[in-house]
């Protein structure tokens, strides 16, 4: 049964207008916040180049890469952009040094992918001061002040948990289930949200009980190693929740070094649907996987353009996933862009 979401973009919330970044974002404007216009060498645009400041979370996972590589491939030197880009190995202090790197730049723009939910409207409060636009890409943040940004463009991560959910409660939870999870980054927005999502699609199934929850982080090692604690302190684990596929492959890994066939002893459901997670899915070692595309880099240079042109923006487009099973992975692996 080939399972499918509508994988397109929805567009959701209030026009917000961009007016005000119009000329501070073309390097004619304002970039310092002391009022009147800022000519260039100061990091703003040359002719039509847009400057784009973009900080990385890491290159902790396969679905780093491929957003990463989406992101480079896009804001190209021929589509009109110069892109400074820096991966903060997961650490917000990285990213928000590098936030302030950009601002000291006068760039034209800055685009990030928040590690955190929390902890940043310090250092957005001052690339307003700069009178530099923000772009969100992949991750939220939390802030109850949303001028501090222009657009979010990423996945509905509740959804994503909820899809996994309702997956699992439909299709292996007729008797006692016990669920250990893998839980993405602490604090991070995929792994709050997708919890959630998890448990409120479950939460109605009597079946289905989580037994252990812990952060891999993302990684595939540390998912391995969270594995291995499950397995030494539970003998009775029926499936493996993973925030993404590598910390289900990690999984894979321990299920296997402990003597058990993972997709049948132990199941396994996760979340990305990168090349990897999809060929396991495929030979059955994964049983269910949802997506969240990382191809954002279309979606950003769009939504930077129309912010340095003064065009009203989307303050939040959700990009839409599929899910499959393994049948959906046969047919669709093929033509994996990632
Ligand atoms: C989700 C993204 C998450 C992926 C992980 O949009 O932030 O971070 O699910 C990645 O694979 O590490």
């Amino acid at each position: 049964m080939f399972s499918t979401f509508t994988a397109r973009r929805r567009l959701t919330g209030v026009l917000a207008g961009a007016a005000i970044f119009a000329l501070a974002a073309c390097g004619g404007g304002d970039t310092d916040g002391g009022g009147g216009a800022e000519g260039d060498g100061d990091g703003g645009t040359s002719g039509d180049t847009i400057v784009v400041g973009f900080s990385q979370v890491g290159a902790e996972s396969g679905w780093r890469a491929a957003n990463t590589k989406s992101i480079q491939d896009t804001l190209t030197a021929e589509n009109g952009f110069d892109l400074k880009f820096s991966d903060a190995q997961q650490k917000q202090e990285n990213q928000i040094q590098a936030i302030r790197s950009y601002i000291a730049q006068g760039v034209d723009v800055i685009a990030f992918s928040p590690v955190v939910e929390s902890g940043w409207d310090s250092v957005l409060e001052e690339a307003r001061d700069a009178g530099i636009p923000v772009v969100l890409t992949d991750r939220a943040v939390d802030s109850e002040d949303d001028t501090l940004y222009e657009s979010f463009i990423g996945s509905d991560f509740v959804l994503e948990g909820e899809m996994a959910g309702e997956w699992v409660s439909e299709n292996l939870a007729a008797e006692q289930l016990n669920v250990v999870e893998l839980q993405g980054t602490t604090g991070a927005a995929p792994a709050i949200d997708r919890k959630t999502g998890f448990e409120s699609a479950t939460a109605g199934n009597p079946n289905i009980e989580i037994i252990a929850s812990q952060t891999g982080n993302f990684t595939r090692t540390e998912g391995k190693q969270v594995m291995e604690g499950f397995l030494q302190a539970h003998d009775d684990i029926d499936l493996v929740f993973a925030h993404n596929d590598d910390m289900g492959l990690g999984a894979i890994e321990a299920i296997e070094a402990a003597g058990m066939v993972p997709g049948e002893d132990i199941k396994i459901v996760t979340i990305d649907a990168v090349k990897d997670g999809m060929q396991a899915l495929a030979d059955g070692k994964i049983n269910y996987i949802v997506e969240c595309n990382p191809l954002l880099g279309p979606d950003l240079a769009e939504i930077i353009k129309s912010v340095i042109a003064g065009e009203p923006v989307e303050k939040r487009i959700v990009v839409e996933d599929l899910a499959f099973d393994q049948e959906a992975a046969i047919e669709a692996l093929p033509t994996r862009e990632y």
